[in-house]
């Protein structure tokens, strides 16, 4: 059975949930019969992308490859689900021009700053507070929030499964 080609690129803050929510739609996707894979910063900032940083140079070269990489495994026939910050308007555009019209669907998990702060469930928020990390996003490097996304996450108050299933239902549809 073929399946069109889909990436679903998860965009937002650190701690806005992107990852816990690409796993729960990884997950349903899988037991729909869908083949699929995750591509995120543990498996691409540890191997492929270990000689980049986060100044803005490097996450620019950062998201360039994921994009290509997605484009690659989306051939290969799989549902790609990306989830990395990609804060950046200008290559979160490139990413989708890979890909034909109704491929890319670009999600943004619309957390606002001040809630991923209070989570900050690996302390980074307060390490950049403190100026003990550079180049944080949302604190001292931009997050440029998406204006026209295939589908935006109020998160707040909305359970992690709620918002995986609002993204099955608009692949769905
Ligand atoms: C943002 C950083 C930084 C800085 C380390 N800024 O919450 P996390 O830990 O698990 O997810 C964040 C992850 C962001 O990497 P990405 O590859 O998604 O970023 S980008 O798309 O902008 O290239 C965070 C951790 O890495 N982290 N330093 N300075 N996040």
């Amino acid at each position: 059975k073929g399946q069109k080609p889909r990436v679903l690129w998860f965009t937002g803050l650190s701690g806005s949930g992107k990852s816990t929510i690409a796993n729960l739609v990884d997950k349903r996707l899988h037991a729909m019969g869908f083949h699929t894979f995750i591509l995120d910063g543990d498996n691409v900032r540890h191997g492929l992308n270990k000689d980049l940083g986060f100044t803005d140079e490097d996450r620019v070269e950062n998201i360039r490859r994921v994009a290509e990489v997605a484009k690659l495994m989306s051939d290969a026939g799989l549902i790609v689900l990306v989830s990395f910050i990609s804060p950046f308007r200008a290559e979160r555009q490139m990413a989708r021009e890979l890909f034909a019209p109704g491929e890319f669907v670009e999600v943004f998990v619309d957390t606002p700053l001040a809630v991923a702060e209070q989570r900050d469930v690996k302390g980074l928020y307060a390490k950049a507070r403190a100026g003990q990390l550079r180049n944080f996003t949302g604190i001292d490097s931009p997050y440029e929030a998406p204006d026209a996304a295939e589908l935006q996450l109020d998160t707040v108050g909305e359970s992690a499964e709620r918002l995986a299933q609002q993204v099955i239902d608009y692949l769905v549809d």
